[in-house]
């Protein structure tokens, strides 16, 4: 009956970094399994021949090590290609503690996994980009203790995303694996806002992770003298709401973060946390009640100049260094939730986050598992990050084509969104705007979009749709009544490569900051254009991009090389949005 608790519950912990914490990075042990017999053999058990006549096929012994966390693609050769199962294992001491708790928790693993602790499955989860947790308080030993994961990063047709997607598979256990210890009863989870648009009132939900009732919960917020306690109702969860005078909102200009302290019983636990609103009014989005443009860039959750998965702090400072010498106020973390250190970071420097779940074209909408995953993934997502301020955007979809089951599966994800969390902007991406030469303007039909907040259009003007007219004569006339961004555009262009300005398959810088002039050109015209998000910071992996001489396997729309170049369109991007500041 535990168990079944464990594999079904949607529960993480708020804030996992900010526990007492044993890290399991380092070198795990990996093998192979491409037939998948792993599981029959029982490989997740360490075990060891017995007596003359017994051998171990699959064994852990002199097994090849990973490092964890990492992809496995760029570990060894072997492994570029490499899409199946990878079991991973090693041993960790610890101990038991009498009186606590124990949560293994996964921060992500690429894309599916079954988890075993000491020869018993404690967890299993399908979703690269999310994290999950198990607790392993009664499994764990004094003393040593043997993890094992089966990794699998198959494409399936009911996945998110599905069989084909523009970047890299990478498989592995991509990002830390943690062992927190915590007391009997602790602080599981928070939500900690602005009380709907008030700008000095502050609201907090907290639950224990137990169901007691009349336990009492204490929240501090030093900076500001604030302490307010309230007492957990039946469902141990407890709810205040309180007046902070001084309270400074944060922005991208302004920062702030207040160190939030959460007190009950024998645990207490802090959060770094942020204030601000985020509304749309007509055509414009608010930020504490001021319209802002989205100065905006996207990235992928890769160190492209090493062809792997970013996954520590520094990672995180690399990329949203990158964005902020952009001269951006916000990025698109494309096309999936990414590392919690990347969205900590951004928060700290003052960078808006767009964050979307991987419903990247191709997907199943007539398939009822598969709705079962977007609404967990978009649960996880929320669960994980709605205390993060400088998230002002969820975003559910990425070029997806209006239809009757489309439309049934969005809409209902979009409400499961909304009650999740209504204290942000909700939004999805699309690339149905077309140019109708008839009436002179670009056009979008779609009944799922008049439901969002904020529509996204990527639209690859000059690249994969040609130039109708000059683009200063372009007209738009998309959702004229709502906030609009351009969420892609662009093209490849190969760095250090120049000339042929005028020609797509000279791959030349040239090219590529011709089209850019173009498209900020068009984009005047664009009424109701409320921000920008060029298609993308860096050149990024991709099977998707063939070409032996110019893309080698990398996506070369980045207005910087993967080793960090910046090509002539950066400049462009650079000045346009230091006069839109
Ligand atoms: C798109 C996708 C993005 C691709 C990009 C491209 O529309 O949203 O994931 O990488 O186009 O380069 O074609």
């Amino acid at each position: 009956m535990f168990l079944t608790a464990i594999l079904t519950s949607l529960s993480l912990i708020t804030a996992p970094y900010n526990r007492d914490v044993q890290l399991l990075d380092g070198q795990w042990s990996a093998i192979i399994d491409q037939y998948e017999t792993g599981t029959g053999k029982g490989i997740y058990i360490d075990k060891k021949p017995e007596g003359k006549t017994d051998f171990i096929e699959f064994s852990w012994d002199g097994a090849m090590k990973l490092d964890v966390p990492g992809d496995w693609n760029h570990q060894r050769p072997e492994l570029w290609w490499y899409e199946g199962t990878i079991w991973y294992s090693r041993h960790f001491n610890t101990e038991k503690e009498p009186g606590r708790r124990k949560l293994l928790y996964f921060a992500g693993v690429s894309c599916r996994c079954d988890v075993y602790l000491n020869g018993q499955k404690v967890a299993t989860h399908e979703g690269a980009f999310t994290p999950f947790q198990a607790d392993v308080t009664d499994i764990i030993r004094d003393g040593d203790n043997f993890i094992a994961v089966r990794v699998n990063n198959n494409r399936l047709a009911s996945a998110i995303p599905a069989m084909s997607f523009d970047w890299w598979n990478y498989g592995g256990i991509t990002r830390e694996v943690m062992l927190i210890s915590l007391p009997e009863t602790y602080i599981d989870t928070w939500f900690i806002r602005l009380s709907g648009n008030s700008s000095k009132t502050v609201e907090a939900e907290v639950q224990l992770s137990s169901n007691e009732a009349g336990r009492k919960i204490t929240i501090e917020i030093p900076e500001l003298g604030i302490r307010k306690s309230a007492l957990t109702g039946a469902d141990g969860k407890a709810s205040a709401e309180f007046k902070a005078p001084g309270l400074k909102l944060w922005s991208p200009g302004q920062p702030v973060l207040y160190s939030v302290r959460l007190s009950s019983g024998e645990d207490s636990v802090e959060d770094e946390i942020g204030f601000r609103q985020i509304v749309t009014d007509g055509t414009k989005v608010l930020l504490n009640g001021n319209p802002v443009f989205l100065r905006c860039i996207s990235f992928h959750e890769e160190i492209a100049k090493e062809s792997r998965r970013a996954w520590s702090e520094k990672d995180a400072e690399e990329l949203t260094k990158a964005a902020a010498a952009l001269g951006c106020n916000m990025i698109r973390l494309a096309h999936y939730p990414q590392n919690e250190h990347i969205v900590r970071m951004a928060e700290r420097m003052g960078l808006m986050i767009w964050e979307e779940i991987p419903l990247w074209q191709g997907i199943d909408f007539t398939s009822g598992e598969t709705y079962g995953k977007a609404d967990r993934y978009l649960t996880e997502m929320i669960a994980r990050d709605r205390n993060r301020c400088a998230i002002c955007f969820w975003s559910i979809s990425n070029e997806t084509r209006p239809g009757k089951d489309r439309d049934a599966f969005l809409t209902r994800l979009l409400a499961r969104g909304k009650e999740l969390d209504s204290s942000r902007l909700f939004t999805s991406a699309f690339d149905v705007a077309y140019y109708i030469k008839e009436a002179g303007e670009f056009q979008m039909k779609d009944s799922f979009a008049s439901l969002l907040d904020v529509i996204g259009i990527n639209k690859y003007m000059g690249w994969y749709a040609p130039w109708p007219d000059d683009p200063e004569n372009l007209r738009w006339n998309v959702f004229p009544g709502k906030p609009l961004i351009i969420s892609e555009f662009g093209c490849e262009a190969k760095y250090g490569r120049y000339g042929n300005a005028d020609t797509a398959s000279s791959w030349s810088e040239d090219y590529q900051a011709e089209l850019f002039k173009k498209n900020l050109a068009m984009f005047r015209n664009i009424d109701n254009l409320a921000g920008i998000s060029p298609w993308i910071l860096y050149d990024f992996r991709s099977p998707y991009r063939q070409h032996p001489a110019n893309q080698d396997f990398f996506n070369r729309k980045g207005l910087l090389s993967e080793n960090g170049e910046r090509k002539k369109a950066w400049y462009i991007i650079h000045d346009y949005y230091n006069e839109k500041k």
